[in-house]
């Protein structure tokens, strides 16, 4: 198989709001972003995942689009935009937008018009049901707490909104709807970016007759995410827009996939699939959900390690020769890796980061790095309600504790510290002075104390840094097929302290093995026969010894 340019690539994701402020208003703007293009450059990155930068009324941080052709003004001009995507390509970075067509803000003109009435141009562009007895059409629940229905007394309906009422979810069954989505694909990739992530594209097509789904014990709605993930259209939405738009371009997507599995994605990112180029699936990130299903992501409690490897090792041998992997421990929903996943005990975290960004890089996919875990950035620790900003915590408190009384406040503070997409979304930290350098003005969200001694500047010039440390990690990337292409092979699946794997490709042999644990251990993987060390997080290597969070990558030739 010949290697695409997207296979052997690092994306390094930017959430614009919280990366770089240029006028001092508090928030991460396309100047400022341009600014630091060199910094990810340096890095080592090929493509930049942009979150949404669109008009919006900003009810879920720009993911809910009133204009998708027109920059969010506080993120600045389309000159700015242009300015970036000139910048980046002249620095040789790509630029990946992010697609955001499941659903619309409440304030596009098209559901402006499509809530007006059920015989204009733009009636059916939305998914609008009569009550039935009064009520919602069915019992769905939505990602954002709630119900999915909210009642439009101009159209005596309901339209469907899976997120927030201000998110109703477009009706891709409309010819007009994907001819619309087409339409503004290509005026994005005729401007030069280089492809897509789309925002819960799998969740498009919706099940015929929009049926009531399962409810957990207890629970208020039903589970909605088996239903309406991968539905009954989605290969031919997809096939469909890789036939009118994608296909037209050499462009590099990936599509956020909540519910998806290794199955599903082999029909998406199949090779000869002409559909995507690889998903982002949440078996990995869901793993941490709550036993009492109506707390659903809302938890404290640690990832099993064996779960953990067996939820990346089904999708890494499930997609090996059939698919492509997208590879993340990290993204603006997520909270914070080395937090979730390992330790941010200042006695380790330095090296829990470098091992996390080691087990993920060597495998098999596309690494994305998200800004800030190449500092080895943490989780805030969070203590109190109005620590919060992000409608999806705030509306869990306020179901799970206010409404429902699930749980008693005190230990869904604790579920929202450990949970919070908040975690991710406090302002880059680039060097210790005021706000960290990301704003000359008051942040639009308070940074995490801990920037001080957390920051870039204090690591671009440090071997012994986690940054120079994902440098190596991304260089060694680039040089290796066989990090790339290699196949897969875990080895002790059993081991709850240890994630070691191989991966085979023209007669060599990698073999990972990483401490995920605070105690010394050892373990042997014929180790001390290898032809060298690639790389690891000690300064030194104590053959079959593996010291807290010691992580090492050795080459077989
Ligand atoms: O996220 C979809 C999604 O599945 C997340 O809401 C996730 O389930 C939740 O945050 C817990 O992990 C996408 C975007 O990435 C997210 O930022 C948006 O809020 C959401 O869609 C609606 O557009
Ligand atoms: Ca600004």
């Amino acid at each position: 198989m010949t290697k695409k340019w997207w296979q052997g690539s690092v994306v390094y994701q930017v959430y614009p709001r919280s990366y770089q402020d240029s006028n001092g208003d508090g928030i991460g703007d396309l100047a400022g972003l341009t600014q630091r293009l060199p910094y990810i450059k340096r890095l080592g990155a090929d493509v930049i995942w942009l979150n949404p930068i669109y008009s919006s009324p900003d009810k879920d941080n720009g993911y809910d689009i009133s204009d998708y052709q027109a920059i969010q003004p506080a993120y600045g001009t389309m000159a700015d935009f242009d300015q970036m995507l000139a910048t980046a390509h002249h620095l040789g970075l790509k630029i990946l937008m992010d697609l955001v067509v499941n659903h619309t803000s409440d304030q596009h003109k098209w559901f402006q018009e499509s809530r007006k009435s059920k015989d204009n141009p733009y009636s059916d562009y939305y998914i609008w049901r009569d009550p039935v007895d009064g009520h919602a059409p069915n019992n769905w629940g939505s990602y954002f707490s709630g119900g999915t229905w909210t009642y439009e007394p101009q159209r005596g309906q309901y339209y469907l909104h899976l997120f927030a009422p201000g998110q109703p979810d477009l009706n891709w069954e409309n010819p007009q709807v994907r001819q619309e989505v087409w339409h503004l694909m290509r005026f994005w990739l005729d401007k030069g970016v280089d492809g897509f992530r789309m925002d819960v594209i799998n969740l498009i097509s919706k099940p015929a007759g929009l049926p009531d789904a399962p409810v957990a014990p207890g629970a208020k709605y039903g589970n909605v995410e088996p239903l309406v993930s991968d539905g009954p259209r989605l290969n031919e939405y997809l096939q469909e827009m890789n036939r009118e738009v994608l296909s037209h371009y050499d462009v590099m997507t990936v599509g956020e996939m909540p519910g998806s599995t290794p199955q599903d994605a082999i029909a998406y990112t199949g090779l000869d699939a002409n559909e995507l180029n690889m998903v982002f699936q949440f078996e990995h990130v869901g793993l941490s959900a709550n036993p009492d299903k109506r707390l659903g992501k809302w938890n404290d409690q640690p990832v099993k390690l064996t779960e953990l490897k067996r939820a990346l090792s089904r999708w890494q041998t499930g997609l090996d020769g059939k698919g492509w992997n997208s590879l993340y421990w990290n993204n603006h929903d997520q909270p914070r890796a080395v937090s979730r996943f390992a330790t941010d005990d200042p006695q380790y975290r330095v090296r829990a980061a470098k091992m996390l960004g080691t087990t993920l890089h060597m495998l098999q996919g596309t690494p994305y790095v998200y800004e800030g875990e190449e500092l080895g950035e943490t989780n805030v620790h969070y203590t109190q309600l109005s620590d919060y900003e992000d409608l999806e915590s705030l509306n869990a408190y306020r179901q799970n504790v206010e409404e429902d009384q699930i749980v008693d406040g005190p230990t869904m503070l604790k579920y929202l510290a450990n949970m919070s997409r908040d975690n991710a979304r406090t302002p880059m930290q680039w060097d210790d002075s005021a706000n960290a350098g990301f704003t000359t003005g008051k942040p639009w969200f308070a940074l995490n104390p801990n920037y001080p001694t957390i920051n870039a500047q204090s690591q671009v010039d440090d071997p012994e840094s986690v940054f120079s440390y994902y440098q190596r990690l991304i260089a060694l990337r680039h040089s290796s097929d066989l990090i790339v292409l290699g196949d897969y092979q875990e080895l002790d699946p059993d081991d709850e302290q240890v994630f070691a794997y191989q991966r085979h490709y023209q007669g060599q042999t990698l073999l990972v093995i990483s401490n995920f644990t605070a105690e010394t251990v050892t373990r042997d993987y014929d180790q001390t026969h290898a032809s060298r060390q690639l790389i690891g997080n000690y300064a030194d290597d104590q053959g079959t010894t593996l010291r807290p969070y010691e992580t090492k990558v050795y080459l077989f030739e």
